[in-house]
């Protein structure tokens, strides 16, 4: 996946490079610094001792040593002084400049910790929003895999208004689906009731409320609606003929996520991009009719293409998916593209702080 947020401690992972929020001197210290350190093993240091510092903004690369990475970039966050000092600025060069480093030796993947988040005092909301940015709009002209890593839950995304909708949406259809369950089991009753004073099945029919047989827990499934979409409009507005629908009924995942890029006149790298899916999976669904993706690609697509939920269904449908109201993955994505919320990154820190698995995909389909 291009872009990833995991919980993990830096020092394991074993992408091409790792960053180290360093100090100036290089020299070493406490936080993630001081473990990459005594993860590397003494011959880190020997080797920043050549290196003459970094200034604030800067990265300097040296070999992992002992680490499961290969190299390690060490760039030097800002110290947080209220917001007028140029943080911003500089603390987006700290992954500009880290990022450019790993390019220029050929890493594949990057693992970046929250730069300045710690000992530097920058909050940690802002950071991220910083980090997030800076990383994905690199992404936009390069195919490496950046991770962020974060220790524990990320409790400054709990804070964000997106993360507070979707849990309050989330805890409205638990209870609705309890508050149905509760209404399927009164109507058995009823019906068991009329059964036993010897009502016949139609007159029992007649005595149902009708509230209860229609929970109206999904919004219904018209896959062929095209419902105009927000933002990229260029989608053909006219309904397709029924020899163009029912070719359409039988078109697999793969088929129908070609047409509807052609149809929005994207090109294939605006798509995967926009879905966080790598190059390289997108090449196999491309090349393969038959593709089979997993449920988050398919709804990593559905972002990128800013589908409706009917839309959706359909798209899901052909990879052999349906949406359940027993999935909380399905929930949060139903909330996500019912509110046009069709940001793959945003939605991705919403579900990393709901321990669901995240939108795009590599090869782990
Ligand atoms: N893996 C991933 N993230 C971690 C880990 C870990 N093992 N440990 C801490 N974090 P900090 P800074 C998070 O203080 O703010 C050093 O002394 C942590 O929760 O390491 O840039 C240097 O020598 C926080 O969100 O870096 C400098 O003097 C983030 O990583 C100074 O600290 C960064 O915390 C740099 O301060």
């Amino acid at each position: 996946m291009p872009f990833e947020i995991v919980r993990n401690d830096i020092t394991r992972m074993s992408t091409d490079a790792i960053v180290n929020p360093a100090n100036s001197s290089l020299l070493g210290g406490g936080g993630v610094d001081g473990a990459i350190h005594r993860a590397a093993g003494p011959e880190l240091l020997e080797e920043c001792r050549g290196l003459g510092g970094c200034r604030t903004g800067e990265a300097k690369i040296t070999k992992g040593y002992r680490l499961p990475a290969k190299y390690v970039i060490h760039t030097v966050g800002p110290v947080w002084r209220g917001g007028g000092y140029g943080e911003k600025e500089l603390l987006s060069a700290c992954y500009r400049n880290s990022l450019r480093l790993a390019e220029e030796a050929r890493c594949e993947s990057v693992a970046f910790p929250l730069i300045s988040a710690g000992a530097y005092g920058y909050p940690q909301e802002e950071a991220m929003s910083v980090a997030v940015d800076t990383i994905t709009a690199f992404l936009e002209t390069s195919e490496m895999t950046v991770y962020l890593v974060l220790f524990g839950h990320g409790a400054f995304i709990t804070g964000k208004k997106l993360y507070r909708d979707v849990v309050e949406y989330i805890d409205d259809v638990y209870a609705e689906t309890r508050v149905s369950a509760r209404r399927a089991h009164v109507r058995e009753s009823l019906w068991r009731r009329d059964e036993a004073a010897g009502l016949d099945f139609d007159q029992r029919l007649a005595a149902e409320e009708p509230e209860y047989t229609s929970p109206n827990l999904n919004a219904p499934s018209a896959p062929m609606a095209a419902a105009p979409s927000e933002g990229l409009g260029k989608k053909k507005s006219a309904l397709p003929n029924w020899k163009e629908l029912l070719k359409r009924t039988d078109e697999g995942f793969s088929p129908a996520l070609l047409r509807m890029i052609d149809e929005r006149g994207m090109t294939d790298a605006q798509c995967y991009k926009r879905a966080n899916v790598d190059r390289k999976l997108f090449s196999k669904i491309r090349s393969n009719p038959d593709y089979k993706p997993g449920k988050t690609t398919v709804f990593a697509f559905a972002v990128a293409l800013e589908l409706t939920l009917a839309e959706t269904k359909d798209l899901l449908r052909r990879a052999g998916f349906a949406i359940s109201r027993s999935s909380k993955l399905d929930i949060v994505m139903e909330y996500c593209i019912q509110h046009g919320v069709y940001n793959v990154y945003e939605i991705n820190e919403v579900l990393f702080s709901l321990d669901l698995p995240l939108l795009g995909s590599g090869f782990r389909g």
